[in-house]
């Protein structure tokens, strides 16, 4: 409001006296503004009443979002005090000041909120173009107030076209978002959606491929899958098709592989072209899959699978007493040269000298394959004469890289003929004590 008060110097009278107050609420038709608890940011006066209706343009909505609210309220201890003797209804905590928003024109529309207190009210949509608001004050605690904005609003997800979104549309009070479904993602344009790709995965075995796998991949994709397995476990990763556009160089589409899950850990490779990589097994119990396609040139991409096993000999050496191996599902315990493993499959003990205490292996068959780790073969008959016009073989297997030590003590063996893994033969004397075969993992001696 604008007053002007002139004088001119030929009449002097006695003047004015005018008593000014600023009145709250009124009508308002506008698409956008902000509305105030009256003298805000200050603290508003007692004993206010004001009333707003905003109107923006047909066929949109009334958006109101708060970006200040403090309205007196009972203290929650004096409040829950008081609630307790039942002396209080709960509605009754905003009966001192208080905002009511209702939807429509007027105080019998529908109520969308009636607030007090100190937490911002959620952002608040009409059905219609028009929003009633009531601010009342009492006589006695006053605060800061509130200040809201207030907007035409309209669902551009409820056009004929979707808002434009080629999946998914997910209206916002003063604006929209596209979305994607399940397994696609928003495209640079925020519209579009291509397939998604990358993410963390848990699972101790999957499948990972290249968005938009088994058709070409898209340009421009970058993936990252971080695969975690619990501590003690190793990834490996095992490709079952491999095609990317480039050469050697790797400089256009991609696929690097760390062990560890950041973009710095220790690369295992970076592969592109057509060759399938080796299987890669992570050092720990982690491992990155970054994928990269350029902006032109795509080809159909890799499937892979990866798949997760705990490394027993990671801890303890596996309880193993000389060599652990890790196996897919297991793990076995070797023992060094000179030694063989326990009976309690860890444990490793000399390999004795001489074969005493060791398992007989039975005469009455003269054909024998021999799988136990030491015994002793004799002659059919054994100690009495053996007959006459008799061959017997017997097939000593160890496991690979492991050697057979022949030992002869008694002199009634004559002449054993051995047949090492080439099938040559060697000759075997019964003066020499030991007879020992190194490298290899079969012999077959002829009696
Ligand atoms: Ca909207
Ligand atoms: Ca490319
Ligand atoms: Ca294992």
């Amino acid at each position: 409001m604008w007053i002007e008060f002139r004088s001119s110097s030929n009449w002097v009278g006695k003047g004015f006296a005018a008593i000014y107050e600023a009145i709250c609420g009124g009508e308002i038709h506008k698409n956008e503004g902000q509305i105030q608890s009256p003298n805000y940011p200050d603290d508003y006066r007692p004993m206010k009443e004001c009333v707003w209706k905003i109107t923006v343009s047909e066929n949109y909505n009334v958006g109101l979002t708060f970006q200040a609210f403090e309205l007196y309220m009972l203290s929650m201890a004096s409040y829950g005090m008081e609630y307790s003797f039942g002396q209080i209804e709960r509605h009754d905590n905003c009966a001192y000041d208080y905002l009511e928003i209702r939807d429509g024109t007027n105080e019998n529309s529908p109520l969308i909120g009636h607030f007090c207190g100190y937490d911002k009210p959620e952002d608040i949509r009409s059905t219609s173009n028009t929003l009633w608001m009531k601010f009342v004050s009492d006589g006695t605690v006053n605060k800061a107030g509130f200040a809201a904005n207030f907007f035409k609003e309209e669902d551009e997800c409820a056009k004929p076209d979707n808002g434009g979104c080629e999946q998914r549309c997910v209206n916002t009070l003063g604006s929209y978002q596209c979305a994607c479904d399940p397994g696609y993602e928003l495209g640079p344009d925020k519209k579009s959606c291509e397939a998604a790709c990358g993410g963390l995965l848990t699972k101790l075995n999957g499948t990972i491929t290249t968005p938009g796998w088994p058709k070409e991949y898209p340009p421009n994709k970058n993936c990252v899958w971080q695969v975690v397995a619990p501590t003690q476990y190793r990834i490996s990763m095992k490709f079952e098709f491999f095609e990317l556009e480039g050469n050697e160089v790797c400089k256009y589409d991609y696929v690097e592989i760390r062990s560890g899950l950041s973009s710095d850990s220790k690369l295992h490779g970076k592969f592109c072209g057509t060759e399938v990589p080796e299987v890669i097994t992570s050092q720990y119990n982690n491992m990155r899959i970054e994928f990269r396609s350029d902006n032109t040139v795509s080809k159909k991409g890799f499937k892979a699978h990866f798949f997760s096993d705990k490394d027993e000999c990671s801890k303890d050496n596996g309880g193993c007493q000389h060599e652990c191996i890790n196996t897919v599902g297991s793990y076995v315990c070797q023992c060094r040269n000179g030694f063989v493993l326990h009976e309690n499959k860890h444990d490793c003990k000399e390999d004795p000298p001489r074969l005493t205490g060791a398992i007989t292996v039975g005469t009455a068959e003269c054909e024998q394959k021999i799988h136990s780790p030491n015994g002793i073969i004799t002659s059919p008959n054994w100690p009495d004469k053996y007959p006459s016009r008799k061959e017997c073989t017997w097939e000593i297997s160890a496991t690979p890289g492991q050697r057979v030590k022949l030992s002869c003590e008694f002199n009634f063996v004559v002449i054993l003929n051995t047949l090492d893994s080439k099938g040559q033969e060697e000759y075997f004397s019964p003066d020499r004590l030991y007879y020992i075969i190194v490298a290899i993992h079969k012999i077959c001696t002829k009696f």
